[in-house]
């Protein structure tokens, strides 16, 4: 069977991450075929449009999507191609590796965060010279189906229950409704949960990540509190993430396009190759998935590493050791 999976790496170290990503799913025996596409600040910039429609129709009808990051144009690129792939959840496992100088060795949590709404519904207008507004948008819907699917995982993948992150005593109408209906499809299916404010869970996690497990919140504070446990581990090189529906999903490193190294050739593909280990585990390869993240641990460990992890190696180098390993 073949597999066709859209391909987008958009803007800065996108380019780089996402083709060594790409040579590690043609080291295994899997049957892929991949179609790449155009997105981002560089193609806006030659066309005038951020996302061109057949780069959506293509995330849309591909088994799968592996995209790199974007700049600029983020809010043109990945929110549209998130919905192209029907995404409600997007996860975002973030992990201490042994070997890595992490900030918080024992951290191991994983954050799921509602992929549609929020303050990233797009409700955002210019009024005056002075005003700008924005609407934050919480539906029941989507909360429903966000804890619906946290209540499969913690089953599936045996975790005890999972923790609400919001901030209902402040937007007490959206993260009120978020919290309440979160906690109330837990409590239908029989799953335990417990609640903290997300201003607390940032001083927590970084205090005692290992009180944490399963973290469900709401779209922006995952964004945001994920790329702060990143900081608990070793950086952004290291969080891949996973956006998914329910008849396709999309893959991306957590990371954006590092404007700073983007063309030395230096970024961390770490993230990208972990992103699309979860792509092989979405399609049913759950051995070659493994493989991938024993292949890329090891490499964290032993090295090679790239400079944000101390190493003074390239993206290429340690994208041939992990192929080396698999
Ligand atoms: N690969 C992830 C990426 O490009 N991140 C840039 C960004 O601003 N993302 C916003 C989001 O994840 O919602």
């Amino acid at each position: 069977m073949t597999h066709e999976i859209a391909v987008i790496p958009g803007d800065g170290i996108g380019q780089e991450v996402t083709p060594a990503a790409i040579e590690v799913l043609e080291a295994l025996d899997i049957d892929f075929e991949f179609v790449e596409a155009d997105a981002g600040d560089a193609v806006k910039a030659e066309t005038g449009e951020a996302l061109p429609e057949e780069t959506y129709e293509l995330a849309a009808s591909a088994d799968a999507t592996l995209f790199g990051a974007a700049g600029e144009t983020a809010a043109d690129v990945i929110l549209p191609l998130r919905d192209a792939v029907g995404s409600f959840v997007n996860i975002r496992p973030a992990k201490a590796y042994p070997g890595i100088d992490a900030v918080r060795p024992e951290t191991d949590l994983v954050f799921l965060r509602e992929n549609t709404e929020g303050v990233y519904s797009g409700h955002e207008d210019r009024l005056t010279n002075d005003v700008s507004t924005l609407t934050r948008v919480v539906t029941e819907s989507a909360s429903r189906e966000l804890a619906e699917f946290a209540c499969d995982y913690v089953d599936t993948d045996d975790h005890d229950g999972f923790t609400i992150v919001h901030k209902a005593n402040v937007m007490r109408e959206t993260d009120g409704l978020f919290r309440d209906t979160v906690a109330e499809v837990a409590d239908e299916h029989g799953v335990e949960t417990d609640e903290v404010l997300m201003d607390a869970f940032a001083t927590h996690v970084c205090l005692d990540p290992e009180q944490f497990d399963v973290v469900v919140c709401p779209n922006l504070a995952g964004d945001v509190l994920s790329d702060l446990a990143a900081g608990l581990v070793g950086g952004l090189g290291l969080l891949p993430s996973a956006n998914v529906g329910t008849e396709r999903a999309l893959f991306e490193p957590v990371h954006g396009t590092a404007p700073d190294i983007a063309g030395e050739g230096v970024a961390n593909p770490a993230a990208a190759i972990i992103s699309a280990a979860m792509l092989v585990e979405y399609l049913g390869y759950d051995e070659e998935a493994d493989a991938i993240n024993e292949a890329v641990e090891a490499t964290l460990e032993e090295g090679p590493r790239t400079p944000d992890l101390g190493g003074d190696a390239s993206t290429e180098d340690v994208t041939e050791a992990v192929i080396d390993r698999l």
